[in-house]
């Protein structure tokens, strides 16, 4: 765990120059990111430890934080995560829950707030229970309590501002920076700022939940900073969640709780806190694997895992921070080379996507491809660029489909083991890579030739997918 003070903390901030996003381009859009978030001082010049610029430094330890292919340069993907909505606090830490220093956290378990102002895009009463209910994700798992005064100086001060509005880290306009708060102290300690230039909702998905906003600032309220745990409440990049079903996950609890202990209190027992998938699980099933535009895909609970060809560093992130209209916890994947899109199934739908957006039309029933209705769920699936054929795996069977024609091939189901001998319990995931089927079950899977259908090797799911922790 790395400490920083907070006169540290609010000299990064101050670095921090605001441009409109428009009229940057992404060299400098991502020299001011560097600054804001990575404590980039200078630009120029080569650091003596490694010999290159001290921007590309920055740069790399950006990359490793969100996970991303450590190239050292402006690629696509490091463009559009600078470019993602986000917390105003810098990301000084490269582990998981971290926190500013254990010396930085309130002397009194009892905390005050008070809400200063309200934001037009909701109602007083919307404001109000999104405060009130973003402070308790906190309260709920530490002895921590939080009561509500509106007059003088709360320990918690809440308001809205944009651009300059008061401190010496004005906002940046619509998306962006979405709010920022600081670390615990007197005076503007604690206190939670957010970007009145946002659209905030009470809870849909077009703009940004308050509560969800606000329950991230208050963790940094409390003494916690950013986790690079993609499923954290403190992970610096804004996700939309349903704050009707928010469970506070288990790596902000862990945090939480080595700053101000758990809740001795009897509370009935909730939903367990979730965890973020970890690929260094022995045991992990995976829902589904695909291939898209040369990349690997590894699917499970409300994640995924990328592999690029050239590095096998995995970037992990959460479903719908790719393709908001998709399911999560799904049954199986495939890429139709032929038509460019990514298909997910769950249950007795399928959705199509084209690069980042649903295909009009979906999702649609799976009988669509010609499954009988006996089919309720699909296990696997596994498409074929050679032949443009897809299978369907369900249960002991699978079911084939072609891509041209658009109808099943007559004559199925067929047992799976017929023609992937050996292959004679479920097949979780499936996947073509290079000429070769993969075909899982549980933590394992089976190498087959495509042609020949020959069985090569018995592999574990760590052959494509590595256990990195670093
Ligand atoms: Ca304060
Ligand atoms: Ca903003
Ligand atoms: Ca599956
Ligand atoms: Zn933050
Ligand atoms: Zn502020």
């Amino acid at each position: 765990m790395k400490t920083i003070t907070l006169s540290f903390l609010l000299s990064l901030l101050a670095a921090v120059c605001c441009m409109p996003l428009s009229q940057v381009t992404d060299e400098q859009l991502a020299e001011n990111y560097l600054k804001k978030f990575f404590n980039l001082t200078e630009r120029h010049g080569p650091t003596a430890r490694l010999g290159i610029s001290p921007m590309t430094k920055k740069l790399i330890e950006m990359q490793k934080f969100f996970g991303l292919q450590i190239t050292g340069s402006l690629d696509t993907d490091t463009m559009n995560m600078m470019k993602k909505p986000r917390c105003g606090v810098p990301d000084v830490n490269v582990a998981h829950f971290s926190t500013f220093g254990s010396n930085l956290k309130w002397q009194t378990n009892n905390l005050t707030y008070r809400i200063e102002n309200y934001t037009p895009d909701m109602s007083v009463e919307e404001v109000d229970d999104s405060i009130e209910k973003a402070l308790q994700v906190w309260a709920k798992v530490t002895p921590l309590t939080f009561t509500r005064i509106n007059s003088s100086i709360a320990d918690i001060m809440v308001s809205f501002g944009r651009r300059a509005h008061g401190d010496y880290y004005p906002f940046d306009g619509p998306d962006g920076t979405l709010a920022h708060a600081f670390a615990p102290s007197p005076g503007i300690g604690g206190d939670a700022h957010f970007d009145e230039d946002e659209t905030f909702t009470f809870r849909s998905n077009s703009g940004y939940v308050l509560f969800m906003v606000a329950a991230h600032e208050f963790g940094h309220s409390l003494g916690l900073s950013h986790s690079n745990d993609p499923g954290a409440l403190m992970y610096p990049v804004y996700s939309y969640r349903n704050p009707d079903t928010f469970v506070l996950p288990k790596d902000d609890v862990k945090g939480i709780q080595s700053l101000y202990g758990a809740n001795e209190d009897l509370i009935p027992p909730g939903p367990s806190p979730p965890t973020t998938p970890d690929a260094c699980d022995s045991t992990m099933v995976l829902d589904a694997v695909a291939s898209l535009r040369g990349e690997m895909l590894f699917f499970k609970d409300s994640f995924f895992w990328r592999i690029y060809p050239q590095s096998n560093i995995p970037q992990q992130t959460l479903i719908t921070n790719f393709w908001p209209d998709a399911p999560v916890n799904i049954d199986a994947a495939y890429e139709s080379s032929q038509s460019d899109r990514l298909f997910l199934f769950k249950g007795r739908k399928v959705w199509a996507f084209s690069g980042y957006d649903l295909v009009h039309g979906y999702p649609k029933s799976i009988s669509s491809f010609g499954l009988p209705q006996t089919v309720k769920k699909i296990d696997a699936t596994l498409n074929n660029p050679e032949t443009g054929k897809t299978f369907f795996f369900v249960g002991s069977n699978y079911y084939s489909y072609d891509d041209t024609t658009k109808n099943l091939d007559p004559g199925l189901p067929k047992p799976v083991d017929e023609t992937f001998p050996g292959m004679t319990s479920q097949v979780t995931a499936a996947l073509q890579y290079r000429g070769f089927a993969y075909l899982y079950t549980g933590p394992f899977m089976h190498e087959y030739s495509l042609r020949s259908g020959r069985l090569f090797r018995v592999l574990r799911n760590n052959y494509f997918l590595p256990c990195t922790n670093f």
